[in-house]
């Protein structure tokens, strides 16, 4: 599916943690029927931090399935194992499993995910409990570990979450797992093993399923009277738009939606909490990608006669936002099947928009289907606009005028250090303009963390850097200094595992985001705004962020706050990771969000 598919997963530093043999035995435990069932599904890795909750299951994974397929990824946090899947399956679309410790563990994973869960991303979360059965809890511990309902702890933000009883049981949980977290909208399952059924002997391996025949669905084409109404709609429209948001990694799909757009000439708009969507040097890429529609988009999005959202996140304030409060002129066309996993706690689903016409289809499987019935309507294509007057970084010789580095001048050094090698933007800070860097292929930006969730930068930024190992892309995050300290030690599990990643830290040495929205209340209130820092700088001591990344084996770089030394840094970062090192390099930035981002939290836009 995409240019990662074709390579084997399990490639360089799998060679790692591999158990001695155990002897030959005709015993057998629960955990080890329920290990031989995750083997089937044929998931790589498992991210794991350990518990003794799930220390039957462990030991299976490791004696019993010798540890490969999946194989653990050690990570020092749950937040950062449930993060490394996230970040995977941002890259590959497929999900890793997890597994985490009774209460404590899916406690520390929650926000994770939730991130993972808003951002609609497949991952099987498995989990354990003491002893169901109370004349068998361990005194104390087991007590403490053990909940009358683990799974509510999370239900309002999994798809589906189960505690199977049996072996069977579990057998058969898995295979549905698998196959709900994989069914769009994707996101999170949970399975709690008790630790009976993990730990009690049994006879004999109770014969597998066969996989196979339970697979996901394939994704419904779009068909009949509302497929014909929308292709109609864009194939007539003088002033069409398409807001281009949730869709897959699938270059093929990418060059079905360029085709779509030019057959009617619509502009494209992209978001920056989807992954690349759309390329961004297309003469009919119109705006993005950013949090909010800049002021140009807006206006093209208010003229539209017809509205083509594919699976854009928050259409609803979006348009209300680019009207002005009113209801839209044009035609909204939703093509979305996002509500099949709306409930009552979690309002991420957003405001509702307006839609003259919903296909209740992914975007991948709608947009060939809507072509082939445009391209009926309307054979010839319009004529490309111009190409756009994109602004790109500033120019390299502003690093040597400039006494202090502003956050685009972080794009300027890495282009000039990259010279033009390929690469993944896993993750771009808030700091970072929509300008500065062009996507032609959708692994070259992958979007947000989903649930706004701080902390998860470090653990995606390794998932998807194991993700892309094996391509030739270079994998880079740019991360804020906040969501860096918060995460740090996931970067230990990409030492240890052999991952190359480049993480380069917008070093503002502050919570920025939230000085901008401390200014916004001060202003308001009429009180002084240079107490906007208070309770959120980062300062005094200033963190040696390169040391803690040289604490756990990466290259630490830095701090660098001279921007003439900015290039020679980032060079010697990429030299690093070509040479197959994890490389962090502490920029001090200037504080400050693009001119957008500014105006939108000091001004509500
Ligand atoms: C877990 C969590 N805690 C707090 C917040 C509120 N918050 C949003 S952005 C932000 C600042 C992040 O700091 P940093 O990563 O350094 O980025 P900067 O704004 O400085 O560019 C905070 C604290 C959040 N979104 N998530
Ligand atoms: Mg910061």
């Amino acid at each position: 599916m995409d240019d990662t598919s074709a390579r084997p997963i399990e490639a360089a530093g799998n060679e790692i943690d591999r158990p001695v043999p155990s002897p030959p035995s005709a015993r057998l435990w629960g955990s080890d029927a329920i290990a031989a069932m995750l083997r089937e599904l044929d998931i790589p890795y498992v991210a794991l931090n350990p518990g003794s909750s799930y220390r039957g299951l462990h030991d299976s994974v490791v004696n019993y399935i010798g540890n490969t397929r999946p194989r653990m990824l050690l990570c020092l946090h749950e937040e950062s194992a449930i993060a490394l899947a996230h970040g995977w399956a941002k890259v590959t679309g497929q999900p890793l499993a997890v597994i985490v410790h009774a209460n404590v563990g899916l406690m520390h994973a929650t926000m994770a995910i939730f991130n993972a869960w808003c951002d609609r991303v497949p991952m099987i979360v498995l989990g354990a409990t003491g002893a169901v059965d109370a004349v068998r809890r361990r005194p104390w511990i087991e007590w403490i570990h053990t909940a009358r309902d683990q799974g509510a702890l999370i239900r309002n933000y999994t798809k589906w979450d189960d505690q199977p009883s049996s072996i069977g049981a579990a057998q058969e949980a898995l295979l549905r797992a698998n196959m709900i977290t994989q069914t769009a909208p994707s996101g999170p399952v949970y399975i709690n093993l008790n630790l009976e059924l993990q730990e009690d002997e049994i006879a004999a391996a109770p014969p597998l399923p066969e996989t196979a025949r339970f697979s996901p669905p394939a994704p419904l084409e779009p068909a009949g009277p509302s497929l014909r109404a929308a292709a109609e709609l864009l194939a007539r429209a003088e002033r069409p738009v398409i807001l281009a948001g949730r869709c897959s990694r699938d270059p093929e799909a990418w060059q079905r939606r360029i085709a779509l757009a030019e057959a009617i000439g619509a502009r494209v708009m992209t978001d920056r909490k989807a992954g690349a969507a759309f390329p961004t040097d297309h003469p009919l890429h119109a705006a993005g990608p950013a949090t909010a529609l800049s002021p140009a988009g807006a206006a093209l999005a208010a003229a539209a006669d017809v509205i083509l959202s594919l699976d854009w996140i928050d259409l609803a304030g979006t348009l209300k936002a680019a009207c002005r409060g009113q209801l839209p002129a044009g035609k909204v066309i939703q093509v979305s099947v996002d509500q099949y996993v709306h409930n009552g706690w979690s309002m991420d689903y957003q405001g509702l928009p307006p839609a003259d016409l919903c296909l209740l289809a992914d975007p991948d499987a709608a947009v060939p289907a809507l072509f082939t019935e445009i391209k009926r309507l309307r054979p010839n294509a319009r004529p490309l606009p111009g190409p756009r007057d994109r602004r790109g970084p500033p120019p390299l010789s502003a690093l040597e005028t400039a006494s202090i580095i502003e956050v685009p001048l972080l794009a300027t050094a890495l282009k000039k250090a990259l010279a033009g090698a390929p690469v993944s933007m896993i993750r771009l800070p808030l700091s970072w303009g929509e300008h500065l860097w062009d996507f032609r292929h959708p692994l070259d930006f992958l979007g947000a963390d989903g649930g706004g969730g701080i902390g998860s930068g470090p653990g995606m930024a390794v998932g998807a850097a194991l993700a892309l190992r094996d391509s030739d892309r270079l994998p880079v995050a740019v991360l804020g200094d906040g969501d860096f300290l918060m995460g740090v030690t996931a970067l230990w599990t990409a030492v240890r595992n052999g991952i190359p990643l480049l993480v380069v830290i917008a070093n503002n040495r502050s919570f920025f985001n939230d000085e901008l929205h401390q200014e916004r209340v001060a202003r308001e209130r009429g009180r002084p705004v240079e107490n906007r820092w208070i309770g959120q700088a980062i300062r005094d001591p200033d963190i040696d962020l390169a040391a803690m990344a040289r604490a756990q084996g990466c290259t630490g770089i830095g701090p660098v706050d001279d921007p003439r030394r900015l290039v020679a840094a980032f060079t010697e970062a990429v030299a690093a990771v070509r040479a197959g090192k994890v490389c962090v390099v502490d920029v001090h930035v200037a504080a400050g969000y693009a001119t957008e981002a500014t105006t939108a939290i000091l001004h509500h836009r």
